[in-house]
């Protein structure tokens, strides 16, 4: 970045999907922004996350103008399994709520957000070290950073916080003011992209008495597995023959006999957390994305709900910008939470299904998971259900 604005209207504090997203949406109603990101383009491109963009995420995306290449090289799943006891239940979406999901990785459209944000002309300062925010209330704010050692300041009307979950700038709402909610999971993911066409046409979810696993895929040669591991396991703790086999021994043997390996190309390890800060907002700052909540990446719902956090927050400053009312800006974060608590029980009540709990009374719990799974194979509605929160609410 050649020069870099003193002033702007609204700063965007972090560039990943939150906070490149909702810079494209400003720019799409004449309000300027800057992005002001730690990190190099390189690395978030290298960051491998979520898979599953929702129905109304998707649709969100095509009206930005940024559905082209996901609606060309992604892919539309109308239904997922959930394998349990050696069987496979389908939640047939599309024939239960008539909407899809669609699978394209978080990276891709990580790419496709920085060609929009380079086609507007939308400032985005890279490697920017030790932000700051200043005058949250009153008039004007400013947010300062260290970049190649010297410091800038930002004047601005409004900060957005989209720094995702080790970010800062949610430790500027006074924590009197602030309410935290958290739910920790005894249990990690361990995550590998594997260069072998994927096992299933979609998604298996696995409840297996040694735990969950989950079958995902990126594309016709690039598959996504994940297995769950215990809460003190490292990346060393699972070389590849020991994934493979685990993986194998959680799916039912129709699925685990076609399965195709190879050396795995990416691991990772991530726990598992629901957490939740309220309010979202505070004076000129406002929250979206991790920043503002975590979910389990059971429900698939993370990346879908830094994508309605923007598209709320966009229209409130649009809002704000046009006519002059803070009525938009006010309600944002009641308006987001509602949505958030939904995706936060989804994701919880699909984690608690699906996975080994150590410790408690396990012999209690796997019976209640077990009746939960036979219920959905047995009840349509149930599956409705599910597939109504899977898919996500229309935005
Ligand atoms: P991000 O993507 O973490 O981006 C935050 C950005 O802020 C920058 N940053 C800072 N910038 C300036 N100053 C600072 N002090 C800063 N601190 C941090 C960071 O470098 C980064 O670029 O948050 P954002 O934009 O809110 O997006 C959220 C999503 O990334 C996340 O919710 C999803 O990836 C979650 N997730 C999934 N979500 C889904 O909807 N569907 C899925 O299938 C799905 N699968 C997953 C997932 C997350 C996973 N992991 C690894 C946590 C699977 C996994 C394994
Ligand atoms: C993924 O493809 O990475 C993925 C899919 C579904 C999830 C979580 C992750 O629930």
């Amino acid at each position: 970045m050649s020069q870099i604005p003193e002033r702007t209207q609204v700063a965007i504090v972090g560039g990943g999907p939150a906070g490149s997203l909702l810079a494209h949406l400003l720019h799409r109603e004449g309000i300027e922004s800057v992005i002001v990101e730690l990190r190099t383009r390189q690395h978030v491109l290298e960051r491998v996350r979520a898979g599953v963009i929702e129905h109304g995420s998707a649709e969100v995306l095509r009206s930005a103008g940024l559905g082209k290449r996901m609606d060309e090289e992604g892919f539309m799943h109308e239904g997922v399994n959930l394998a349990f006891d050696g069987r496979l239940i389908r939640i047939d979406f599309m024939g239960l709520v008539g909407k899809y999901v669609v699978i394209y990785g978080q990276t891709e459209l990580q790419k496709d957000l920085y060609q929009a944000i380079d086609a507007g002309d939308i400032p985005l300062v890279d490697e920017a070290e030790e932000v700051e925010l200043h005058e949250l209330v009153g008039d004007r704010s400013t947010v300062t950073f260290l970049r190649q050692g010297r410091r800038h300041a930002l004047e601005c009307d409004f900060v957005v916080g989209c720094d995702g979950a080790h970010g800062v700038t949610r430790e500027y709402i006074p924590t009197s003011l602030v309410q935290s909610f958290e739910r920790t999971y005894p249990f990690v993911w361990v995550g590998v992209l594997s260069p072998t066409p994927p096992v299933a046409d979609e998604l298996i979810y696995a409840n297996h008495e040694t735990g969950f696993a989950l079958c995902s895929m990126r594309n016709r040669q690039l598959s996504r597995y994940y297995v769950q591991g215990s809460a003190d396991d490292r990346i060393e703790d699972w070389p590849d023959d020991r994934f493979w086999e685990v993986l194998k021994s959680r799916l039912p043997s129709t699925v685990s006999e076609r399965l195709v390996t190879a050396p795995t190309i990416e691991k990772l390890v991530t726990p598992l957390r629901s957490w939740v800060a309220e309010p979202m907002s505070f004076g000129r700052l406002f929250l979206a994305g991790d920043a503002a909540h975590v979910v389990p990446p059971t429900g698939a719902k993370g990346l879908n709900l830094a994508i309605s956090d923007v598209v709320y927050l966009a229209e409130a400053l649009a809002d704000r910008y046009r006519t002059g009312s803070m009525t938009g800006l006010d309600g944002y974060s009641a308006t987001a939470l509602s949505r958030v608590w939904r995706a936060v029980r989804f994701s919880w009540w699909m984690t608690t299904m699906m996975h080994y709990f150590p410790g408690i009374a396990h012999d209690f719990e796997r019976r209640l998971q077990l009746s939960e799974l036979e219920y959905l194979a047995a009840s349509e509605n149930a599956r409705r259900t599910m597939a109504e929160s899977y898919v996500g609410p229309s935005l």
